[in-house]
């Protein structure tokens, strides 16, 4: 083993009771000091704040390590299944607060720190979150693996050490520019390196057949090339339990050999280029959200994060020896999407041409470890890659994704024979446009289980996506709502909120979110009210004191604070919300509204694009370029404000989301997977304005709909609307309020004079309009109305708010996380 477990917990915490910080105040202090000059080399009054930082993250996780190493003690000596989390993408956000919370470590660290002339935020601020996600999704995975960690649940999440995360997004002229993301320039506490561990993954080559020493024929790879997986271990702590689960993160490296071969020819230039080649497939995060791009080197991401971890935890975390007919009762791998689904034939390889398994029997277990999660709905969210890619990137797995099919299809054809069409529709392969592997039917065809997230979208993946799966194999289909951490989410993100939770029902909530119920009580109670008023206020004047210094953003007090931030994404509709504001401004030009009629608003907008997407660019151009009129324009009285904070992620949202009254979730029925943004905005008191989308749908039923804004068409009448033909120019003609918008963008108010700086925008909707904005707008500016008529009544407003925080305990990831654990993972945590 070269790493894991000491057999004996070394450190003297280990023995401190689960829960109560073993630190005096001095104690921490010395362990900080000590931390300071040994690992940072510096006294305390050379230190700059990143080695305070650094020295803290220390002193945190010394405490956390024995707990570590116990943990993968324990793990392994009860031989239980383990979650085996494969994902592309974890956006984990900042890690000290949460190691502070999860530790109970606050208060000695702000106490300890104020003696030593330090102040904990100012620390706090140094560090650069981990970006190593799009959205959504990633977002998901950090939640995942928090919960199971809080709840004893044995798992190990897997994923790439991105060089490079999701990139800083900065506005020139108000358009998108893109900047690295140098998240690893000022040094990495959180990460343990195990290079002595590294791991070979082999790509290019051919197969051949040979005769073994039985005399059966069999397969196998002569690949052309390979690199080093280096492992760098993470932290992930529960919630004061003292379990700390492992996150497992991918860097590629040169081998030796391979090098060695180069420089021995003599060209080093050459073979410094190699070295280069190979540590490119870790170097960057795909920032495309929903649509991936069929690049060479993202197939080779997949497979060299899947192929280390498989060999990890076949070689490292089983023991010697183990029967691996029976791997399915030590894991299951959860495929977080399609993009680890290149395990199904890995794992096939190995056992067929590494363990000697015949194909049935390799297929009887290969079968029985996998669990898929898809996200989307979207068909060109589904990822095909062409078979002449796979073939030369990974032959061998290439020819058993073949073997796959051709029995699948005999399966088919036995159930439905003479059906040769359903046959075809079925296939893994598809023959159009070119030849390729459809990676969603691979998941389906050998996980155990498939997964929505998010009822309504379970639904349709069912009935939609893959109805001809779902009717050969009814019970593989299964829902699994998403959720949220509340660790990170309610009770780091919105301290003032929870300690007022806490006084009112006690502690427990932070584990236990359905408890939020017993706040119900309180939504009628003046006192109750009136605090939580305060706390709203409070958190948007910490909102406001951030913009100013991050973003030299000037937020007006006492609006009604209006918030949309997620992925700029056309099927989010980002532009309805735009023409709902330009909507307002434009009546008050006209002086169809008048000033004092406005209610105070201030639009914020965080969101990025991806970087080849040029409709959204060009939204986000748009958006900057009203924002700046608007905010400009004296005769709105300053009762209407549009802020867009460059660069929207986590360590924002963590300001932002505490602080809206408004959400908006306002995509088009059908396509939002389930949002995750929804729930967090509604667990912090935030009211919703949505369509019947995605987990909208579960959130208005929980909190009723006098506590909900919704408007729009439902996902069948939708259907309906694009069967029939849908003309968005009808919508434009026949109403006069959206045609006053679109001709205002278009008579170029917002662009200095120039018609035609955003016709890619408007002639989209005008004549496109694949999302149906036009259609959904009347209904959405009435449904504005709505929310300003509630707004003027204060006490309405903030009971509604109340409601919806008592109401929404449900969307708790570690729900989540009992879902999976009943219905797919079939296990239960330990102990
Ligand atoms: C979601 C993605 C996604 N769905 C491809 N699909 C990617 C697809 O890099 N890529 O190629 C990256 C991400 N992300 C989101 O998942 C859904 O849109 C949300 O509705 C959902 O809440 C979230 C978590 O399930």
């Amino acid at each position: 083993r070269t790493y894991g477990p000491a057999s004996t917990p070394t450190h003297p915490l280990a023995t401190a009771p689960v829960g109560t910080p073993p630190f005096s105040v001095d104690g921490f202090v010395r362990e900080f000091l000590h931390e300071l000059n040994t690992n940072q080399g510096v006294t305390l009054s050379r230190s700059s704040v990143n080695d305070q930082y650094l020295a803290l993250a220390s002193t945190v996780k010394n405490y956390l390590m024995a707990r570590w190493l116990e943990t993968n003690r324990k793990t392994r000596e009860a031989k239980v299944k383990t979650i085996g989390y494969l994902s592309a993408e974890y956006l984990l956000g900042r890690q000290l607060g949460n190691a502070l919370l999860a530790t109970d470590l606050n208060d000695i660290a702000r106490q300890g720190l104020e003696l030593c002339g330090l102040d904990l935020p100012t620390l706090r601020a140094q560090e650069v979150e981990p970006g190593l996600g799009n959205g959504g999704l990633g977002r998901l995975a950090a939640c995942f693996i928090d919960s199971m960690a809080t709840m004893d649940v044995p798992s190990i999440g897997y994923g790439i050490r991105y060089e490079y995360g999701i990139f800083r997004q900065t506005f020139v002229d108000g358009r998108q520019v893109e900047q690295p993301d140098t998240w690893l320039a000022l040094g990495s506490p959180w990460e343990f390196p195990h290079p002595e561990a590294a791991v070979r993954v082999d790509f290019g080559g051919h197969t051949e057949t040979y005769v073994d020493d039985d005399g059966r024929e069999r397969c196998r790879w002569i690949p052309a090339w390979n690199v080093l997986g280096v492992p760098y271990n993470y932290m992930v702590p529960g919630y004061l339990n003292g379990r700390v689960n492992t996150l497992r993160l991918w860097s590629a490296q040169a081998t030796k050999a391979f090098d060695l071969q180069i420089f021995n020819a003599g060209d080093y230039a050459q073979a410094v280029r190699a070295q280069t080649f190979a540590e490119n497939i870790s170097k960057v995060l795909y920032p495309e959200d929903s649509t991936p791009q069929g690049k060479e080197l993202r197939l080779q991401q997949q497979y060299f994060f899947v192929a280390c971890s498989l060999r990890d935890f076949l070689d490292n975390e089983l023991e010697e020896g183990f029967d691996l007919h029976h791997l399915s009762e030590r894991i299951i791998f959860q495929l977080n999407d399609t993009h680890p689904v290149i395990a199904v034939p890995e794992l096939m390889r190995i056992l067929m041409d590494e363990k000697g398994f015949e194909w049935e029997e390799a297929w009887e277990v290969t079968k029985s470890c996998f669990a898929y999660t898809c996200h989307t709905l979207l068909p060109e969210a589904l990822e095909v890659w062409s078979t002449e890619l796979l073939g030369r990137l990974l032959p061998r797995h290439l020819e058993i994704i073949f073997g796959i099919n051709e029995r699948f299809l005999k399966e088919v054809r036995a159930a439905f024979p003479g059906d040769e069409m359903r046959a075809r529709r079925m296939s893994m392969i598809a023959e159009y446009p070119e030849q390729g592997v459809r990676m969603a039917y691979l998941a389906t065809v050998a996980g155990t289980k498939v997964n929505g997230v998010a009822e309504l979208h379970s639904q349709l993946l069912r009935d939609k996506v893959l109805p001809d799966f779902s009717q050969l194999w009814p019970d593989k289909f299964t829902n699994v709502t998403n959720g949220v951490t509340p660790r990170r989410f309610v009770r780091m993100a919105n301290p003032k909120l929870s300690e007022l939770i806490t006084d009112a029902i006690g502690s427990n909530w932070v584990t236990d979110l359905e408890r939020l119920k017993e706040l119900e009580p309180y939504a009628d109670d003046p006192e109750f009210q009136a605090r939580f008023s305060e706390i709203k206020a409070w958190n948007k004047k910490r909102l406001t004191d951030l913009l100013r210094q991050r973003d030299g953003i000037d937020l007006p007090s006492g609006h009604l604070l209006d918030v949309m931030v997620k992925r700029l994404h056309e099927y989010k509709r980002q532009s309805l919300k735009l023409l709902h504001i330009v909507s307002l401004y434009e009546r008050v030009l006209s002086g169809t509204l008048a000033v004092e009629d406005l209610t105070p608003r201030t639009v914020v907008f965080g969101a990025k694009a991806a970087p080849g997407y040029r409709m959204a660019k060009d939204t986000i151009h748009l958006i900057n370029k009203v924002a700046k009129v608007i905010n400009a324009d004296e005769r709105l009285e300053g009762r209407l404000k549009v802020a867009f904070p460059a660069n929207y992620n986590v360590t924002l949202a963590e300001k932002l989301i505490p602080a809206a009254d408004l959400s908006e979730q306002i995509s088009l029925a059908g396509m939002e997977a389930s949002g995750t943004g929804n729930m967090k905005f509604a667990l912090n008191g935030a009211l919703t304005i949505g369509t019947d989308d995605g987990a909208n749908v579960e959130i208005r039923r929980l909190v009723g709909d006098k506590h909900f804004f919704l408007f729009g068409m439902s996902e069948p009448e939708v259907a309906e609307l694009g069967a029939k033909g849908y003309t968005p120019g009808s919508y434009y003609e026949s109403n006069p309020q959206l045609k006053a918008a679109l001709d205002l963008i278009l008579s170029g108010e917002f662009s200095e004079g120039d018609r035609h700086m955003f016709d890619s925008v408007v002639y989209n909707l005008l004549h496109q309009d694949r999302f149906m904005a036009l259609a959904d707008f009347q209904s959405y500016i009435d449904a504005q109305a709505r929310v300003e008529a509630k707004y003027a009544d204060e006490a309405a407003w903030t009971r509604s708010a109340i409601l919806n925080v008592a109401r929404t305990g449900y969307f708790s990831s570690d729900r989540s996380m009992r879902d999976y654990l009943q219905r797919i993972w079939h296990t239960t945590p330990m102990i």
